[in-house]
């Protein structure tokens, strides 16, 4: 990946932009920039409050440049409208990725990241930051199965800058809770069921869900003991749009057929809806592969 042929660039991340997404992108552009390139960041959505600590200044149109670098996805569906604006003015596109069928079994784009430019090299502050949030949202704090030797280490050469707090990153991203959305988080709690290994609940479109927020909802239900597999059903106006997560049970086909994507163990696709029959069918899928 010989990128530095290049002069300018821009850096973006998919639609509802993650701590995955934009960290990657706060510490290629602190490498880039260190090495003398202008470097823009323009997303298709606006970054989440909890960000705001990253000190990213991004952009929502697109600009002109050499090499436009998409950050934790391979598919232009998830950069929305801006895929077709971004490409017209680049000239030359390269993804960043770590979901299936990317080749890369990395716990974050931090991971693909540290092996291609950081590795051996001095990590600036911003560099540490950014990689530091990216590994520590995609690994949810070292202990999804992805998490290996390899996270851990590149973890323990970024806080041995000493430019990471990883105690203040985690009450930036973590300890930002609303009371509403607690208290919705209290509702899908109580809608919660559970057949055998499997795990589900739902908010409806009723119970006006900021997405950003409500994302831990499926993280927290999947604590459950002995569940192996966690539906979350998030209503829309014409359908729903379905989180899964396992332990080993590989549901990436799964959500490829209903046209999503995303890793064996965490992935997402979306469903038109049916009456009852939208949310039964995928129920059914599930308790099949239990
Ligand atoms: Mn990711």
């Amino acid at each position: 990946m010989n990128i530095l042929q290049h002069n300018s660039f821009v850096l973006s991340t998919h639609m509802h932009p993650d701590g995955d997404g934009l960290g990657s992108i706060l510490a290629l552009m602190a490498f880039l920039e260190e090495r003398g390139k202008t470097v823009t960041c323009v997303l298709p959505d606006p970054v989440p409050g909890r960000y705001g600590f990253l000190g990213l200044q991004a952009q929502y149109e697109p600009q002109r440049c050499d090499c436009w670098i998409v950050l934790d996805t391979a598919d232009p569906k998830r950069l929305g409208a801006l895929y077709a604006e971004q490409k017209a003015l680049a000239t030359s596109i390269v993804w960043i990725d770590h979901h299936e069928g990317s080749g890369s079994s990395a716990s974050s784009v931090a991971e693909v990241l540290y092996e291609h430019f950081f590795d051996g090299t001095v990590l600036s502050p911003k560099a540490a930051l950014g990689l530091y949030v990216s590994l520590v949202t995609d690994t949810q704090s070292f202990q999804k199965q992805e998490t290996t030797a390899l996270a851990h280490g590149i973890a323990s050469k970024i806080t041995m800058t000493g430019f990471v707090n990883p105690a203040w990153v985690h009450q930036n991203i973590y300890a930002s809770r609303s009371l509403h959305t607690l208290h919705l988080f209290a509702k899908v709690l109580a809608r919660t069921k559970m057949d055998n290994a499997l795990a589900w609940s739902e908010l409806r479109l009723s119970d006006k869900a900021p997405m950003d927020e409500t994302l831990f909802f499926l993280d927290e239900i999947f604590m459950l003991q002995n569940a192996t597999i966690a539906c979350l059903f998030r209503e829309q106006q014409d359908g729903y749009r379905v989180t899964l997560r396992s332990r080993g049970k590989g549901l990436v086909h799964l959500a490829q057929e209903y046209g999503g994507g995303g890793h064996q163990n965490a992935c997402g696709f979306f469903i038109a809806k049916r009456g009852k029959k939208s949310i039964n069918e995928v129920l059914t899928r599930l308790k099949a592969l239990l």
